[in-house]
């Protein structure tokens, strides 16, 4: 199997044989358009996105540099924006001639292509169908259901997007009613970095800057799929490539933006040029093979010590970190051949690796799912760290470690107070601001809260955003108790399926998007959110609202809030929603250092740092100091080497979706068109399982707790893959994914690592 950039992509299987960017890029944008049937204005909306002054996009994450380019935008944030305004409209019409039965037998791409919702919905079990009602009845009707219950039985869901106004007011409403069952979409993606980086450098964050881009001599890429998911930092890297910089990517599958990029800003590059090459080394490591790979490299590092005596930063090591004699030993210890069993790779592959890594004098390290959603995320996240600690590549420019987030605003969420864990929130100071006792107990994360809708024990389900009962393990397994809950509130832009397990008591209540105008009493609003690499910034919608019965995030959360709780003269929600530079106030009342004058930095080009400790070399771990940590048992643990017949599937996301919306069909930069209902398999195992490619197959779990999980109808697509490792797309495979698999420390589920067989 090839594991090097040499190695050019296989002949035998569907692939992508442009570069990612380029023309391509343009005209997957058309097609989305051509659906979606945005209204004209959007052009105008492109050109001011993530720039100051602007919209701040609401797909990925990835930062918004202080000199933009002339279009700061990307395939994917285009067709996000194109999404939000659509001129479809699925409004009080469309669910009078729809049942929930009859929409609940659509696909989900089908639910969302309906358009933007327009008017407070309340299911009406009786003819099973969503009727209008009034923002007043609506949120009358939710205030007096929630306070009947135990607020230890309801949940609040964020998915991601809300902005840090909404968010904190969010987080407050929950506590002041009397919970911490703040669960967001971080519980089903970075939560391993939450905890698991947290736990071996004190920060829960990254600790890059945009500025080490232009410093590093060798990144390390971990499971992150540049082109599709974070297309603008496709800039910054090939700058750091043309600048001299090497890249190695560690993925099962060769993800085209990381072996190469045309810039679409770039003319000569569109027209005549060649495509910047990414990748020096491309290595198609096993699922979950990560913490092997690393051990070799690390072995190799050690290797060179012996021999130099000057690669290792012992300096640092002495001063900065905390058990490294341990972890050393078990290095040296670890066996080569189980290393290449548990990676899949060659052992002169990683020697390479571990060659460049001592060339180079700053690293950076990248990741995303492709580590987090294992169950040994944390611990694959700690090999990376231990890897960057060898030579001291933290707290120095052109070093450190960055995680790629996803949801545009789901590190900020965290950051004001949306977080199941009391322990990460000043809860002392909202309780002196609001006069109140705040609840301590830790709340539900993503896991504990679909246990409690099976068990029953989880009676109200408030959705800020997001498509909970899809996104989230299990899927089949669940869809029938959602109906048996008590209440369940849904904020949203778009239909989605979660919308359509209503319980007797069900609100679907439509927003703005962040591209809208946003006009409270005192006049139009701008929001704020922060992004992957710790930057706020303002955000200022200016398009003309979908419907004029829409009502902003804040204005919804404030308003379920005032109808659930009693009065409290600390507590303004009318206030508040009249002027957001108020809840801006208490934000940096809440979190002096961070966001200290907030409302005057807030469109500071760039956005404004909120700092990491790690870059001054303080460690808020419990030793004070760096960890090294040895993975369980020295590698044996995760040796599991799959048997003949076995696989490991990981769940995939295409460059025409975003999460659960599905914008199109076409996963362009995989070469795979017009189709979402398929297993992805090296020709090898196509042939050895009897198989041909174009037939329909059934994938079963593999899981000892009894359960029947099973996928059907999916089409095998000969694909360059690992041996033992098949590909499907998300959500559609969620039903074979346990909700027991998760990662140890964070629950994160293990998407990208759950053991399956085939049936013809
Ligand atoms: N267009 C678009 N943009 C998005 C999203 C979207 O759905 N569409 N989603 C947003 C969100 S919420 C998030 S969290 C991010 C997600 O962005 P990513 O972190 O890139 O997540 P995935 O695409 O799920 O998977 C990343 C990569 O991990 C690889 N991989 C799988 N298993 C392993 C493994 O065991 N080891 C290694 N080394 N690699 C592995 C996969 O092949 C894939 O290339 O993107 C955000 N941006
Ligand atoms: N198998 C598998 N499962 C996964 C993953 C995986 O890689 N594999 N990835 C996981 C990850 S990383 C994540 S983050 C979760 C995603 O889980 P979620 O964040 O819950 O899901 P999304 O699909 O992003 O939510 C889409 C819906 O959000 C609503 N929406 C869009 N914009 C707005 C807005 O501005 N405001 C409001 N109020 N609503 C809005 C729309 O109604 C839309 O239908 O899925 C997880 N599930
Ligand atoms: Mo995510």
């Amino acid at each position: 199997m090839s594991d090097t950039r040499e190695d050019r992509q296989r002949d035998d299987t569907v692939h992508y044989d442009g570069a990612a960017g380029g023309w391509g890029s343009m005209r997957g944008i058309k097609e989305i358009a051509r659906a979606a049937k945005p209204d004209p204005a959007f052009a105008d909306t492109l050109r001011r996105q993530n720039k100051p002054g602007g919209h701040m996009c609401t797909s990925c994450a990835w930062t918004k540099p202080a000199q933009p380019h002339a279009f700061e935008f990307c395939e994917n944030g285009a067709k996000a924006t194109i999404w939000d305004l659509t001129t479809r409209r699925a409004g009080p019409d469309f669910f009078a001639s729809h049942t929930l039965t009859e929409l609940r037998a659509r696909p989900d791409y089908e639910l969302e292509i309906e358009g933007r919702l327009t008017h407070p919905m309340r299911y009406d079990a009786t003819s099973d169908k969503y009727v209008p009602v009034s923002w007043d009845e609506a949120f009358a009707g939710i205030g007096e259901r929630l306070r009947r219950l135990d607020p230890a039985s309801a949940v609040f869901y964020a998915s991601g997007r809300a902005s840090l106004e909404t968010s904190y007011l969010y987080a407050l409403f929950a506590r002041l009613y009397g919970h911490n069952n703040l669960p967001d979409s971080s519980n089903m993606c970075h939560e391993t970095t939450s905890v698991g980086l947290k736990k071996v450098i004190g920060s829960p964050v990254g600790t890059c800057v945009l500025e080490d881009f232009e410093h590093c001599d060798m990144i390390l890429f971990f499971g992150q799929n540049t082109g599709t998911n974070s297309p603008r930092f496709l800039h910054p890297l090939k700058d750091a490539v043309d600048r001299g910089c090497r890249v190695v990517t560690f993925n099962p599958v060769r993800e085209t933006g990381l072996v190469e990029f045309a810039d679409p800003q770039n003319p000569w590059q569109m027209t005549a040029g060649s495509p910047t090459e990414i990748s020096e080394h491309y290595l198609q490591v096993r699922p979950g093979g990560d913490i092997g790979a690393i051990a070799g490299i690390i072995k190799r590092v050690l290797e060179r010590e012996d021999e130099r005596g000057d690669v290792l930063d012992r300096a640092f090591i002495a001063e900065h970190t905390h058990d490294f004699e341990s972890f050393e030993a078990a290095m040296r210890a670890a066996d080569w051949s189980l290393i290449e069993r548990v990676s899949g790779l060659s052992r002169a592959a990683l020697e390479q690796v571990g060659d460049i890594y001592v060339a180079s004098r700053n690293v950076i390290g990248i990741y995303g799912m492709g580590l987090t959603q294992h169950v040994h995320g944390s611990q694959s996240i700690g090999m990376l760290v231990n890897l960057l600690l060898l030579r001291g590549n933290m707290g120095r420019k052109g070093a450190g470690i960055s995680p790629v987030r996803g949801h545009s605003n789901v590190q900020g969420q965290r950051t004001v107070g949306i977080s199941e864990k009391p322990e990460l929130v000043p809860m002392e100071t909202i309780a002196r601001m609001f006069d109140f006792e705040p609840p301590m107990e830790t709340g539900r994360t993503t896991v504990e809260v679909v246990e409690g809708v099976l068990d029953g024990s989880v009676k109200a389900f408030v959705s800020l955003g997001g498509n909970f009962a899809r996104a989230i393990p299990d899927t089949d397994r669940a869809e029938e108790s959602w109906t048996r809950l008590d209440v369940n509130v849904q904020i949203a832009t778009k239909l989605n399926r979660s919308h359509l397990l209503a319980c007797p008591n069900t609100w679907l209540l439509p927003c703005l998007v962040r591209a809208e105008e946003d006009v409270q009493a005192t006049g139009p609003q701008a929001v704020t959110m922060e992004d992957s690499l710790s930057h706020v910034h303002g955000s200022r919608g200016r398009r003309t609202p979908a419907a004029e019965t829409l009502k902003s995030e804040v204005a919804i959360v404030a308003g379920i809030a005032k109808a659930t709780l009693a009065p409290n003269p600390k507590v303004r929600w009318d206030d508040w929603t009249g002027d957001y530079a108020l809840i801006r106030d208490l934000i940096a009342e809440t979190y002096p250092d961070e966001f200290h004058d907030f409302n005057a930095r807030m469109f500071e080009a760039g956005g404004f740092y909120r700092g990491n400790p790690v870059r001054d070399l303080k460690w808020k771990t419990e030793s004070g100091k760096a960890e090294f940590t040895t993975p369980d048992d020295a590698l044996s643990a995760l040796g599991h080497a799959p048997g003949e017949a076995e696989f490991t599937l990981i769940t995939l996301r295409s460059n025409d979706q975003f999460n659960t919306t599905i914008y199109g069909f076409s996963d362009r930069l995989r070469g795979i068109e017009g189709k979402r209902d398929v297993v992805l398999m090296a020709p090898e195992e196509i042939e050895k399982a009897g198989l041909v490619a174009g037939q329909r197959v059934t994938l079963h779990t593999d899981h000892d707790d009894g359960l029947e999980r099973s996928v059907g109808g999916l089409e095998v697509v000969p694909y360059d893959l690992p041996l033992h490792c098949i590909g499907a797309y998300y959500p559609e495979v969620n039903g074979l994914i346990p909700l027991d698999y998760h990662d140890e420390l964070s629950k994160t589920p293990a998407y990208k690592g759950v053991a399956v067989r085939i049936e013809a």
